[in-house]
């Protein structure tokens, strides 16, 4: 069966192809022109740092290395109902995408339509042609050399293809801060979900004992100030404000300086997206960046882009643009629990091999979780 389908498969694939271009064509650019990097960058790049330092509540329970067998048995059993309630909230915000994805199939036994269907689902999933026509090539030597018959079977070896398409692991990984105060720079154009993002995660910290600034360094409005006012509230962090278009770098050198004068462990700075001014919005960030080396030369530990996970293919444009331009040590994927399609977390992992640190589900404090890829499949077949 799975021969006769790559056979066909074939005809369609130059078809398939030529629509990609197509989609690549329209796709290109959401960010304006002047969003442009400016390659001649003479600041001290940002290291990439896999292991940020930042602690979720699962990791909390995680335990040390040099823990006694005991206490890891302990926590292991925390951690599972931990593990879980975290896995089914994210099952129920990721339905919208599930269903789109629709990964049903109409037969138990597996017949060429279903890897038909399967290769449409993955191709239309904003997962980028490229990379649905490989899992598939893969996917269906897999099924002939194990024997895999049934829908169900199925199901499981495409979740481990995919899975294996990302790096592993995350929601478990122990992050420790190298350094006090651990400086995040957030950044992405308008609209994505940045200042949403930075109230989540600062709740998170204090939710971990740690002392958060956050820099409302996205002057260009009041009420973007006042927007991140409130977050600062709801999670009980100190903000560092300015008034209306004052010099964004110089909030973010006051933030940096009060964590100091007050062994704050972190500070989050907002960042706009867009400028009402002329000026280019990456040289603006790199300002903003070379004010805070001024006061912490190693920092910031983490550049993070958000990213809006509804706007398909543009995602991974803008994503390649902030990187060229920024060195990005993370990414943020927003409004997962909207009408994403779910393929754009493979297609950015795989265009720029950043990690994606965390992802946004839902506009409440709790919606915001570390990105774990094996719950992120789960979640969405
Ligand atoms: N559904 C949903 N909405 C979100 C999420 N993150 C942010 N938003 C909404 O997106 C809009 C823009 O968010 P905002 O944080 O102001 O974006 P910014 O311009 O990048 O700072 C707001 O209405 C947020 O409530 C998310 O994960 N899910
Ligand atoms: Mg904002």
């Amino acid at each position: 069966m799975a021969l006769k389908w790559r056979r066909k498969k074939k005809d369609k694939q130059s078809k398939k192809n030529q629509s990609s271009q197509d989609n690549n064509q329209s796709s290109h650019d959401l960010v304006s022109d002047d969003l442009i990097d400016n390659k001649d960058d003479s600041i001290q790049e940002v290291c990439l740092n896999n292991d940020p330092s930042i602690e979720s509540e699962t990791d909390n329970l995680m335990e040390d290395q040099n823990d006694s067998y005991a206490e890891a048995v302990d926590n292991e059993d925390i951690k599972k109902p931990v593990k879980k309630k975290r896995f089914k909230r994210l099952r129920e915000r990721l339905s919208r995408t599930r269903a789109k994805l629709g990964f049903s199939f109409k037969n138990k036994t597996i017949q060429d339509e279903d890897l038909e269907e399967l290769e449409e689902q993955l191709i239309t999933s904003d997962m980028g042609v490229e990379m649905a026509m490989e899992i598939m090539e893969e996917l269906s030597s897999s099924l002939k050399k194990k024997h895999i018959v049934t829908v169900d079977q199925l199901k499981e070896e495409l979740k481990t293809f995919l899975v294996n398409q990302l790096p592993a692991g995350e929601a478990d990984r122990k992050i420790q801060i190298q350094s006090k105060p651990h400086v995040i720079l957030v950044v992405g154009v308008n609209g994505v979900g940045k200042t949403t993002t930075i109230g989540k995660m600062a709740a998170r910290f204090k939710d971990d004992q740690k002392q958060v600034i956050i820099a409302a360094a996205d002057t260009f409005r009041a009420a973007a100030i006042e927007q991140l006012s409130l977050w600062a509230d709801r999670a009980d962090a100190d903000l560092i404000r300015h008034r209306e278009n004052s010099d964004p770098a110089a909030v973010a050198f006051d933030a940096v300086q009060a964590a100091i004068a007050r062994k704050a462990d972190i500070v989050l700075v907002d960042t706009a997206g867009r400028l009402h001014t002329k000026t280019n919005l990456m040289e603006e960030i790199k300002k903003i960046r070379r004010s805070i080396q001024k006061k912490l030369p190693d920092a910031p530990h983490e550049i993070l882009l958000v990213v809006d996970a509804t706007t398909g293919q543009n995602a991974v444009s803008q994503a390649k643009q902030f990187h060229e331009a920024l060195q990005l040590t993370g990414i943020v994927l927003t409004k997962l629990d909207g009408t994403a399609k779910g393929g754009i977390v493979f297609n950015i992992y795989n265009s720029l091999k950043i990690p994606i640190q965390y992802i946004g589900i839902g506009e409440q404090l709790e919606d915001f979780q570390i990105f774990d890829a094996d719950d992120f499949v789960s979640a969405i077949i």
